[in-house]
């Protein structure tokens, strides 16, 4: 089922689980060419001689419908022997790879290694397990995400999964971003006059899209394309739904609220996607000057996926670029 005119398309920034839910409701809303979903790669690490692409997994196999959806990450009906043989090897087993997770470790590792760029590793593994809709890692360059604490830096996975996200944070390093160049089919629908609508998920937005829109360039093609850029809140009354923004927030000295994303993105912003808990910050968003849409947001079922996905594509479509860019040059 259609819901653009003629070949407009629509671009979503992705990141963890959250980001993946909402794409697996946008792939039932657009077809493949009406849909490009930009993934997060700064969580990617050398792990074992592997290189390990976790957000990118994570939405691969949600939308295969492989993933394991009680954990969020990794694949259903996993076993666990080769991680079981690493423990009696004596090797590092804080991060657990399952079995079948690791065919797609390996798969990508040895792809990399043989000079095969990261999206065509994504495009080739997409294709083998059935997607349709282009999965777009954010850049072939490696950028990667450090965590700053008072007891000095940790790699995102060190962070994350190792210490459980306990060690305080001040701030994130995004190391390689400098010099990362977006993805250049990413570039091609954030420079096209088809482009319809720009859908940020409700991903942590230090760690999963800051990523994304901090790599040179893409802010400003942002804020240039007549596209409007739609968020949905990571932060539903208060709190996160999963992982560690509310704690990041809080520990950065920031209220943990709908508002505080809302002013965390700032001006490239033309729309904001609020749950129903947080209805009442509605009036002071739209003061903002933000289009402010107050919805269901939490995702439990399919169901709940594909509607929050509808709605917050009809009213990305119903929004004209509410800002004034003709000033900004496209770097
Ligand atoms: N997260 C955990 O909390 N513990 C793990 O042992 C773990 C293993 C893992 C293996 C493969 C993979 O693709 C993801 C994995 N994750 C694990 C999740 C991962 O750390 C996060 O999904 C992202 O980096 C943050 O979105």
């Amino acid at each position: 089922m259609s819901i653009l005119n003629k070949d407009r398309q629509i671009l979503a920034l992705s990141g963890g689980v959250g980001g993946s839910k909402l794409a697996l409701g946008l792939t039932h809303c657009l077809e493949p060419h009406e849909l490009a979903i930009v993934v997060n790669t700064a969580d990617d690490f050398e792990h074992l001689g592997l290189h390990i692409s976790p957000d990118l997994d994570t939405l691969m196999y949600t939308l295969s419908g492989l993933s394991d959806t009680s954990r969020g990450w990794g694949l259903a009906d996993e076993s666990w022997g080769a991680l079981d043989a690493l423990a009696r090897l004596g090797q590092p087993t804080w991060f657990q790879l399952g079995d079948r997770d690791l065919a797609t470790h390996l798969a990508r590792s040895c792809q990399l290694r043989a000079g095969t760029s990261l999206s065509t590793v994504t495009a080739e593994l997409c294709l083998s397990l059935g997607i349709t809709h282009p999965v777009l890692p954010m850049s072939d360059d490696s950028v990667r995400s450090f965590i700053q604490t008072g007891g000095g830096e940790l790699s995102f996975q060190e962070y994350f999964v190792r210490q459980h996200c306990a060690p305080e944070i001040q701030g994130v390093r995004l190391h390689g971003i400098e010099v990362a160049r977006p993805q250049k089919v990413f570039i091609e629908h954030l420079k096209s006059p088809d482009l319809a609508a720009i859908i940020i998920g409700p991903s942590n937005p230090f760690v999963s899209i800051d990523p994304i829109i901090k790599m040179p360039g893409v802010a400003e093609m942002m804020r240039a394309s007549t596209a409007p850029v739609v968020a949905v809140s990571p932060i539903i009354d208060g709190d996160a739904v999963k992982g560690p923004a509310a704690k990041m927030m809080a520990e950065m000295g920031m209220t943990v609220a709908t508002t505080s994303i809302a002013k965390y993105y700032g001006d490239l912003l033309d729309g904001f996607v609020i749950d129903e808990k947080d209805a009442d910050h509605a009036t002071a968003l739209r003061e903002s000057g933000l289009a402010i849409l107050v919805v269901p947001t939490v995702m439990q079922t399919l169901e709940d996926r594909q509607m929050l996905a509808s709605q917050v594509l009809d009213f990305s479509l119903s929004l004209s670029k509410t800002h004034d860019h003709s000033t900004l040059s496209i770097t």
